[in-house]
């Protein structure tokens, strides 16, 4: 069933609350309050939230390091993700994981992921389990188009399409990898192509369509959990931030940028919950709601401790 004008209105509070968050890291980090790197999501929040909320909180995911919105969107409290940001022992990870460690089992998220590819592999091994253990469960795996080089995504996909698993691979072609633009690296760039050479059934949408993006998501997932098999969709994005923080960003124009920021998906979720009747007012509350989520994380985060130097081992296993 599509998204009600009611949920649609939670969702645009939503991409704001991942928005925001991005903000606020930034502003951190600039501050030197931020161990480690940060790489923003920013522009990409119709495809973790549409994604996200297709799917069930019993349901699993993995994603990348640009994974901040999509963990939030599956379910990741504010504050446990503000304090882990800000290494505090009320973190998801308790704080000894960082922005590319976002954890949270109990509701799905199996894990961000630095390695690019990773999460594809658990996701398939989780969705596997779920198929073993005769469950209805499924598994999506967020990953940029960068991934699709890497031999255990071709590896995956190959066994994903073999053994039917409820896996939903969603890939969030942004263009560039690191400070690349994709089509130097890769032969075919279309990359849904690559995954229905295996047999797996495979689309390309416009990842920044909010309601498109869930309504994708919804299909493979109940296409999943009837025993059919994986899913292939390729979500066309946009990062409107650079690769991480001190990018110099000179591989692309601020023409293209600017160009970009016309069609992002907050942008345009607003003009679509304008057609359905909201106010200008209403965006503007739904804006201040977002806001009030953000500081009360960060207060919560700022005033919880650090992790105890006597559990720097624990939690790490070898
Ligand atoms: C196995 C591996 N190789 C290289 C890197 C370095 N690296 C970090 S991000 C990145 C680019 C990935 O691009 P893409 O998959 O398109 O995702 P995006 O960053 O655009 O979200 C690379 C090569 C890495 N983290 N892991």
């Amino acid at each position: 069933m599509p998204l009600t004008s009611e949920r649609l209105q939670d969702a645009y509070r939503q991409m704001l609350v991942i928005r925001k968050f991005e903000e606020t890291i930034r502003s951190l980090y600039q501050q030197g309050r931020i161990r480690g790197s940060f790489h923003p999501c920013v522009g990409q929040e119709a495809t973790a939230v549409g994604g996200c909320w297709a799917i069930r909180k019993d349901d699993y995911m993995t994603c990348t390091y640009r994974g901040h919105g999509q963990a939030i969107a599956k379910g990741l409290a504010v504050r446990a993700a503000m304090a882990e940001m800000l290494g505090k022992a009320t973190g998801c990870s308790n704080g000894k994981g960082g922005s590319m460690h976002f954890t949270d089992p109990m509701v799905g998220l199996l894990g961000a992921n630095a390695i690019v590819g990773a999460g594809v592999p658990h996701a398939a091994g989780a969705a596997l389990a779920s198929q073993l253990q005769k469950k209805d469960n499924v598994a999506l795996a967020y990953f940029g188009e960068g991934a699709i080089n890497q031999g255990v995504f071709l590896e995956t996909l190959n066994l994903a399409a073999v053994w039917k698993l409820p896996l939903i691979l969603v890939c969030e072609n942004n263009r560039y990898s690191e400070m690349t633009p994709s089509h130097e690296t890769t032969s075919h760039i279309e990359t849904y192509k690559r995954a229905t050479a295996f047999g797996i059934e495979s689309t390309q949408i416009d990842g920044n369509d909010l309601e498109l993006m869930y309504d994708t998501v919804v299909q493979a997932a109940a296409k999943a959990r009837a025993g059919s098999g994986p899913t292939y969709i390729e979500a066309m994005t946009y990062r409107l931030w650079g690769h991480m923080m001190g990018d110099p960003e000179i591989y692309r124009t601020k023409e293209e940028v600017a160009q970009a920021r016309e069609n992002e998906p907050i942008l345009r979720l607003g003009r679509r919950l304008m057609e359905l009747q909201c106010s200008e007012s209403d965006l503007a509350r739904f804006d201040g709601e977002a806001e009030a989520i953000i500081a009360d994380a960060f207060q919560f985060a700022e005033s919880s401790p650090a992790p105890e130097s006597a559990d720097a081992f624990t939690d790490v296993f070898i």
